[in-house]
């Protein structure tokens, strides 16, 4: 097969001001920072959908991008994986993430999709062992087929439960054989479209069965990676079950699974549900159920899921900050759940949209970094709280005194607190001065 990039030496650290833009200006994986190396921190990976299946649509107009791959059977899928692999060897990352149905068409029953998905399975098996490219996720796309209109564990129809489970159970199967070190369910279809024809109840009450049935069978196969959650608030459906981090949190109390599921959180979701990206990662951090992040980035003006290549390497600071301040990465790691624009029609276009998102990354990465090694901002939150530090503090957090206790010591103790400043303006002049 001949190469699909004209670009063929892997992309090269080059540094700051170089004019090439197939290579990295800032991106330097051996580089360390606080003790580790820049790509152990930010563990990128390259996603399957966005840069070899979207043809390039939009609601107004079709497909723009032209890729020989594009012709809907096996063929065009063993293709599509060689060229996947040659773009993760370019790049250099150290992972991808796949649909089920990203890298092998539907057949005509669920067994003949299954075997087409097992077959390129087996491709990426082999060109692994060449590769330093590992899986960072797999999951199953349980959205784009007409039987998930309605939803796929949340559906009306038990047989449609049924069809999606069994498509998970091939997509958990083939991740574990992959070694993958996570499992992502995104609830593309589980929410509704009006109320008039949703029993809410019912549909929770499926959603949390589905979820114990995949951690069941994570078990029961001995795979050893982390489950995952990605919550969307809106988009396809108008109200979407997983909406963010907290509203997860809630569903899997209630289906007894906190400490079993975490979450995947997407700067773009974020945003649509009208929270910061780093406001995500704190709960998620704050509820001990931070997992892995979609890395991209939405146009503030559009109210679209618009997955742009992030390019703000300030915001991209803060989000680490809090991500390193938390402890940093385990199984997940940054996925590129990006695209490129529908007029960026060159092969290189991709190489270069990952180039620049790796830069924003390590550069972000620098940044929060400096926040902690200053460590004026962990400092001032750390000293903001000291107060907890006291017995007499400790001892209401922990259930010693009840409310008669603490009034009774209020009194005898003529505590009247004195309001403090909480600085946020000099706060934000330090982020300046350092980012
Ligand atoms: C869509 C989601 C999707 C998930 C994986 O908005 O981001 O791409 O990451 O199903
Ligand atoms: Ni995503
Ligand atoms: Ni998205």
């Amino acid at each position: 097969m001949p190469p699909f990039f004209a670009q063929t030496d892997p992309i090269a650290f080059e540094g700051k001001g170089s004019a090439n833009p197939l290579a990295y200006q800032v991106y330097e994986p051996d580089r360390i920072v606080m003790g580790k190396r820049m790509e152990d921190h930010l563990r990128a990976a390259v996603c399957y959908w966005h840069n070899f299946c979207w043809p390039g649509l939009d609601p107004f107009g079709g497909q723009t991008f032209e890729r020989p791959w594009f012709t809907d059977d096996m063929a065009g899928a063993r293709l599509k994986a060689d060229v996947a692999f040659e773009m993760f060897d370019l790049l250099g990352l150290p992972y991808f993430c796949f649909h089920d149905r990203d890298i092998a068409p539907e057949g005509t029953t669920l067994a003949e999709s299954n075997r087409n998905v097992r077959e390129i399975g087996e491709i990426f098996a082999r060109r692994m062992e060449a590769s330093k490219t590992r899986l960072l996720w797999g999951t199953a796309s349980l959205f784009s087929h007409r039987r998930y209109m309605a939803g796929a564990a949340t559906n009306p129809d038990p047989d449609v439960f049924a069809y999606a489970a069994a498509q998970v159970k091939n997509a958990m199967d083939l991740t574990h054989e992959l070694g993958g070190e996570n499992y992502v369910l995104w609830g593309g279809r589980e929410g509704y479209e009006t109320l008039l024809n949703t029993n809410m109840q019912q549909e929770l009450d499926q959603m949390g069965r589905f979820l114990n049935l995949v951690v069941e069978h994570k078990h029961k196969i001995g795979f050893k990676g982390t489950i995952l959650i990605e919550p969307k608030p809106q988009e396809p459906s108008k109200h979407q079950y997983d909406f963010d981090v907290a509203t997860v949190y809630s569903l899997l109390c209630r289906a007894g699974l906190q400490d079993e599921v975490k979450v995947n959180i997407e700067v773009g979701h974020a945003v649509l549900a009208g929270h910061s990206f780093e406001h995500e990662i704190e709960t998620a951090m704050a509820l001990g159920i931070f997992g892995s992040c979609d890395i991209n980035r939405n146009d503030y003006q559009s109210g679209w899921d618009t997955d742009q290549f992030p390019n703000n390497a300030p915001e991209v600071a803060i989000a680490l900050y809090h991500i390193l301040k938390g402890g940093g990465f385990t199984t997940g790691g940054c996925n590129f759940d990006a695209k490129l624009r529908r007029q960026s029609l060159d092969p290189e276009d991709l190489l270069i949209a990952h180039i620049g998102g790796m830069d924003t990354l390590a550069e972000g990465l620098l940044g929060a970094a400096a926040l902690l090694e200053d460590g004026t901002l962990p400092g001032f939150v750390e000293d903001r709280y000291a107060g907890w530090r006291f017995p007499t503090a400790q001892r209401m957090l922990n259930g010693e005194m009840s409310l008669d206790d603490i009034a009774a010591r209020v009194e005898a103790e003529g505590i009247n607190p004195a309001p403090r400043s909480g600085k946020q303006e000099y706060l934000e002049t330090v982020i300046n001065r350092l980012l």
